[in-house]
This record gives C-alpha cells, structure tokens and sequence, in this order.
C-alpha cells in the first residue's frame, strides 16, 4: 500500500434538485498548496485515483459531483472545497456548495446564517435558511461572446452564446431534440456533438478556457418557471439539476442581452423538473453577480473500504470509462 492509500473514506450524499453530491469528510490525505488552485492541481498529479474511486463505478456513477473539504485559505471563511466528478475537477458546482451547506448542517458544523468557501475560481458564500433551503452568492458571471455559430456533424449549424458562471458554458436554444427526460439519450448525444464540434473549431472562454459545460434553454414545463434547460457536463453526464453554475451564466447572457434586469427573479427549471430561483446584483466594481436558491437532502452518510486485493478498489480505469 502507498502512503496516498486510504483504509476508509467517509463521505455523506446528498441531492440538490435531483443532482447528487458526495462530501468527502475525512479519510483523504490533505492536497498541499496555498491556494485553492494550487490544492486542486496538487489533488489532479497525486490523489486523481480518488477522485475515480469516489466517484465512478463500482461505488459511484457518472453524475456524482464529488466535493473534497480543505482548510480554508481565506480568513474568515469556513472551508475550502475542491469539486470533482467522473471525468476531472470543477471550478465552481452550484448545486454542490447547496449540498456541502446541507452536509456540513447534518455534520452539526453550520447553522442557519451566511458562511464563506473558497474555492478554485474564487471565494463565494452560501446563506441556509431555517426552512432548509440554501442560497448561493457566486463568483461574477460574464457573457463572453454572443451568438457564435458552431457547425455540428449530424445536426448542421448551432449558434449559441459562450458564457460563464463559474465554468464555462455554450448555451443555445437549439429545437433539434425535445427537452425532456424522454430524450436524456438523444440530448447527451446531441450536446456531446456540440462539444466535440466546438473544441474540433478552437472555440474557447477567455484565455483558452475549455467550454465543457453545454446548456441547451427550451420552453418551462412547470408553470412557475421561466425556462427549462438540459446541461450536458464536463465529465460526459447530464446535470439532473438547473445546474448553480449554468444558471448563472444563462442569466449572464440574459443581462448583457437586455432580457434580464439585475434583481429581478429568473426562475430555472432543470430537466429532472428542479429549480433553481436565480438573480443578479451588481458587484462593487460592476461585475455582475449571480445569486442561486435552492433545496438539498442528505441521502447517506457511509464509509467507502478499500480492499488492497480489489482490482477496482479505485473505479473502473479509464479506458474502460466512457467519458474519460
Ligand atoms: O450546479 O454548477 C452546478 C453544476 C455543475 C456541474 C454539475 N452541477
């Protein structure tokens, strides 16, 4: 057994809207580094088995988001959280900071009241409400360029606006497949298309950032919400939430088109039928900050085992993972 070898690992489940997170409490050596980013490309070079062995099959699956708590590096805030999933590390998850207020609640380490995180792409900070519900303050959102077109083999001519929340997004109103859970097949493949496509013509966030995020908008189901949307993930799955960071670029996108005022209400249904209550204020130097409320449960609260004789005590290696 190497050093990085865990005997145990303890994790607590929860689902935000439908999307699960899986907090990993105690049992995983401590990433080095000063900051958040630094943490996370240490976690990437030493611990990446973790990340699979949490996540991924035989213990997990493919939508998990995986959240790994840290000291803080920021005084004044309550932990560093470094987000994951089947495929690679998040900058910011939405639906998983609500899961880690949840989590750190059922742990007894929060009460209701605001508390601060850091994370990779920033600080941002979570208010739990009495009633359970938790909302998110995250880091400034940006429409980074509007209406660009992105030829996809199969599906023709896509255009769509590249905007981020927190990761970076593709978002387009494409009307090719049905929004629905019926289609959650055709629509993986269809946004899948739309990401090899957009990576095959160099289309990128700013600095080269990788758009790993593609959010399909469509007409609301629920009559209380504003639109509807399909997220297809950096690690290949589909977000079964609105998507925290989704939400917040589509209002991005919304704003700097004239379609969202800061502080009204944008209310964002996800394709599992959650939502999301979304809105805007204006930062200190104008940024636009997106502000997203809603609910989490804990699901389980376990400890996962590492038997040294289990071949995939690590998950599924990746040429045997899909989305790898
Ligand atoms: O809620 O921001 C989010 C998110 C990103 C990936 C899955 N969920």
């Amino acid at each position: 057994m190497t050093t990085a070898e865990p005997i145990a690992i303890r994790i607590v489940d929860s689902h935000t809207e439908g999307e699960p997170t899986r907090v990993v409490v105690s049992g995983w050596p401590q990433p080095s580094g000063e900051t958040m980013a630094e943490r996370r490309d240490d976690l990437s070079a030493r611990f990446d088995h973790l990340r699979r062995a949490v996540v991924r099959e035989p213990r997990g699956f493919d939508a998990i988001v995986g959240a790994l708590l840290t000291p803080p590096v920021n005084e004044g805030s309550t932990a560093g959280i470094v987000f994951f999933n089947n495929g690679t590390y998040l900058g910011m998850c939405g639906h998983g900071l609500i899961g880690v207020v949840r989590t750190l609640e059922f742990l007894g380490r929060l009460k209701p009241g605001k508390a601060y995180f850091d994370t990779p792409v920033g600080t941002v900070s979570a208010e739990l409400f009495d009633d359970g519900s938790v909302s998110i303050d995250s880091v400034p959102a940006k429409l980074h360029a509007r209406d660009v077109a992105v030829d996809v083999e199969g599906y023709g001519r896509i255009v769509g606006d590249v905007s981020w929340g927190g990761n970076w997004f593709f978002i387009t109103h494409a009307d090719q497949v049905p929004v629905d859970m019926a289609h959650v097949g055709e629509l993986t493949r269809f946004t899948q298309a739309i990401q090899d496509a957009i990576r095959a013509q160099g289309i990128t966030g700013a600095d080269g950032g990788d758009i790993d995020h593609i959010e399909i908008s469509a007409a609301p189901e629920r009559a209380d919400a504003d639109c509807r949307n399909f997220v297809l993930c950096s690690g290949g799955a589909y977000d079964r939430s609105p998507c925290g960071t989704g939400t917040s670029a589509k209002m991005a996108s919304l704003h700097a088109r004239g379609e969202l005022r800061i502080d009204d209400e944008w209310r964002q249904e996800g394709i599992a039928g959650g939502l999301f209550t979304g809105w805007l204020t204006l930062g200190e130097n104008g940024e636009i900050m997106p502000h997203v409320r809603g609910s989490a449960f804990v699901t389980a609260d376990a400890t996962l085992r590492f038997d040294p004789k289990d071949p995939f005590r690590f998950g599924i290696p990746d040429a045997m993972h899909a989305n790898a």
